[in-house]
């Protein structure tokens, strides 16, 4: 009894100092870009995230632009003019089925689920840490990754709301309606009242970007003290010049390096959730992570349809 009972400090220590080996050998093992990320996550209070569809490769959505697997090589069988106009309004006005099928295939809540990286973003808002994440992507993983909605921007829109796309019109659609046409029958939803095509409240090529983006974007970037950009080419503005508007700090995680990001920024090249997951363990974070990412998995199915029926942030 008492020999056991003096052992177990002792056991508790060795496997203390044994961690604290293993935990050394991985910083020392662990690229310097991304020790030197984990020490300006830990360091920062209010982190503005920008991602694009990088972030959402691992979960099945191929991105634009990856020569081979990007959707802009792969829109043959749409037949279209050229890539970009299945995001263009007078296209949809004339032809809208390459994007209504496209629509079907990304809908959020079916196929597709959060990847490790929305996980991540979801664990920095529980930590409060995050103070926005500027997401491109209209596949609205980041509300089922459950980040607070408070915290995202979704800048090109999503799929949650939909509207008349002719101009004098504009008449809101109701979404479950568009869901159904969409999702179930595979057709194009028209306006109750005026009979043109509704869209999912998708920024199309042209349109404005949602009031939210511009209300929320300027005190952002005046309260930012880290910025972190996952998974984009930053080739479409407005968002592409988020980065070079911040006055603090900024990370790059992404296969390549993009915009201007130099030598003053961190940038660490590969996929993100590998980086990622490298990153939550020099923060020592990986048990939450893990879970969060459970979570968020297991909360898809049984949350879904009622999260894709709620008032969305325009
Ligand atoms: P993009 O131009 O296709 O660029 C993607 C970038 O991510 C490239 O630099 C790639 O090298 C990089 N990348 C690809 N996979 C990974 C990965 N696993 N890890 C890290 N980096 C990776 O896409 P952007 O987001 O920059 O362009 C903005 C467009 C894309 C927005 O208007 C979106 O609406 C649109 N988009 C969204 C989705 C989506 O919602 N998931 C998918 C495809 C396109």
């Amino acid at each position: 009894m008492t020999t056991e009972t003096k052992q177990e400090p002792l056991v508790d220590e060795l496997a203390s100092a044994i961690s604290k080996v293993h935990l050394d050998q991985r910083e020392i093992d662990s690229p310097k870009s991304l020790r030197e990320a984990a020490d300006l996550i830990l360091q920062a209070k209010n982190i503005l995230v920008l991602c694009g569809a990088g972030v959402s490769c691992a979960a099945g959505i191929p991105d634009f632009r990856t020569p081979g697997t990007g959707l802009y090589d792969n829109l043959q069988k749409y037949n279209l003019p050229y890539p970009e106009a299945v995001f263009e309004l007078t296209f949809y006005a004339k032809n809208p089925k390459p994007f209504v099928s496209l629509a079907k295939e990304i809908w959020p809540g079916f196929k597709h689920k959060p990847t490790l990286t929305h996980s991540f973003l979801s664990l920095l808002a529980d930590k409060e840490k995050l103070l926005r994440t500027y997401s491109q992507n209209i596949d609205g993983l980041e509300y089922l990754a459950n980040i607070p909605e408070e915290r995202i921007v979704e800048c090109h829109g999503h799929f949650r709301t939909a509207s008349c796309i002719n101009k004098r019109c504009r008449t809101v659609a109701d979404a479950e309606v568009v869901k159904e046409t969409i999702v179930t029958k595979g057709e194009v939803p028209k306006c109750e009242k005026c009979n043109k095509y509704v869209k999912p409240d998708i920024v199309f090529f042209g349109e404005d970007l949602p009031e939210r983006f511009h209300s929320l974007l300027s005190p952002d970037l005046r309260k930012a003290d880290l910025c972190l950009v996952l998974g984009t080419s930053l080739q479409v503005a407005p968002v592409s010049m988020i980065p070079d508007m911040v006055k603090c700090r900024r990370i790059l995680l992404n296969r390549e390096r993009v915009g201007t990001f130099g030598k003053k920024d961190v940038f660490h090249a590969g996929d993100c959730d590998d980086s990622i997951k490298v990153l939550a363990e020099l923060l020592g974070w990986q048990d939450e992570l893990e879970q969060k990412h459970k979570e968020a998995h297991a909360s898809i199915g049984k949350e879904d349809s009622e999260k894709s029926k709620t008032t969305a942030t325009k």
